[in-house]
């Protein structure tokens, strides 16, 4: 296991490389190129550039996080092979440049979704938060004026105003997309970005819906053992794998973490750990990493990953806005770090503790 913490790159992150460095521990970054939209392809040389800011800092690139797929790939249009080939020449590039983790989502439309990203809790920090009535209130081409005003003047992975403008053609594009088709517009595209993979040792880490149900009517896969397992099936390569995210799957009360964790052994590429709070079952928000603040068990969870010989990075998921700080919603700074130690202090003390055994 690699401890990590995600960056957007010094134009768009308020956290800097140089602060990511100072928390013990954290060797590596999961970053991306930023301001490259999806579908197109990226070059060596931006991606030689963002290696060597980070390696300047004295970290390394962990992973990507993310490459993210094309709406036409993901509703399986005539001219999906279009971006499917520049996916592939991508891949390519990053393979060459020996990054071979890849973070990506198959989500139509919206990536993750919170109707508040500041809800204040008791001890003053806030916090991004899922009501299902107020979502169900909310019509999706107003989602991004909803939340534009808690972005603290940030751009939110999932939330960028030219993806935004679109919303109500996206919305049209998938009116004849079920689940069903969805799955098969996701095997095609593995199918397709396999034989690189394999050239170059990618590992594929798809991220789960979140959260893992449907939301505004629009179909999500990526929410349960049932169909990530079916998914492992269908293109039963090491290189197909998952980005086991405790937030995004523990949304739905019905997932068993730990158990989800070991059905998913070796093909668990990289890991987002963090805790939720549920007030109802359609009523949460995000905790503070330690278990004691939320509903998960962070220790049944780590154990987990390390029972089943998980050495992929983890990064400390959304934190709590804490000490005044500005930032992107999620990614600050201080709780991250403080997630980052918890997490270290139990895989520490798990380790230790097999040993002994
Ligand atoms: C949200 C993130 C997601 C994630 C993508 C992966 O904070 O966890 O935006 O990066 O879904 O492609």
């Amino acid at each position: 296991m690699e401890m990590t913490l995600r960056w957007y790159g010094s134009e768009f992150d308020t956290v800097s490389l140089k602060q990511i460095r100072q928390i013990a521990g954290v060797t590596g970054v999961i970053t991306t190129l930023y301001d490259v939209p999806a579908g197109e392809m990226w070059t060596r040389e931006a991606i030689r550039k963002m290696k060597s800011e980070v390696s300047d800092a004295g970290l390394h690139i962990s992973g990507i996080e993310s490459v993210n797929v094309h709406e036409k790939i993901k509703i399986g249009a005539s001219d999906r092979d279009k971006y499917i080939e520049n996916y592939i020449k991508t891949l390519e590039n990053l393979g060459e440049e020996g990054l071979n983790l890849v973070c990506y989502n198959f989500m139509p439309v919206f990536d993750w979704t919170r109707s508040e990203l500041a809800r204040s809790r008791a001890d003053g920090s806030t916090v991004l938060a899922y009501n299902q009535e107020d979502i169900d209130k909310i019509v999706p081409e107003k989602m991004f004026e909803s939340i534009a005003g808690d972005m603290n003047g940030t751009v939110m992975p999932g939330w960028e105003p030219e993806r935004m403008e679109r919303v109500k053609q996206l919305f049209e594009m998938y009116s004849d997309i079920d689940e069903e088709k969805l799955f098969a517009n996701l095997e095609y595209f593995l199918k397709a970005i396999m034989p690189v993979c394999n050239k170059y040792d990618i590992k594929m880490a798809i991220h789960p819906d979140d959260p893992a149900w449907s939301v505004f009517g629009l179909p999500r896969i990526i929410i349960n053992k049932k169909n990530i397992l079916r998914m492992m099936n269908m293109v039963d390569d090491v290189h197909n794998g998952v980005t086991f995210c405790s937030g995004s799957y523990g949304t739905n009360r019905e997932n068993d973490l730990p158990d989800m964790i070991r059905s998913l052994e070796g093909r668990i590429h990289f890991a987002h750990v963090r805790n939720l709070r549920f007030n109802s079952d359609t009523d949460f928000e995000e905790a503070a990493h330690l278990s004691a603040d939320g509903s998960f068990d962070m220790y049944e969870i780590m154990k987990a990953l390390y029972e089943t010989g998980f050495d992929g990075p983890i990064r400390p998921d959304h934190g709590r806005m804490i000490w005044d700080e500005k930032a992107m919603p999620g990614y600050g700074l201080y709780d991250r770090a403080l997630g980052a130690s918890y997490l270290n202090g139990l895989w520490e003390a798990i380790k230790k503790n097999n040993k002994t055994i």
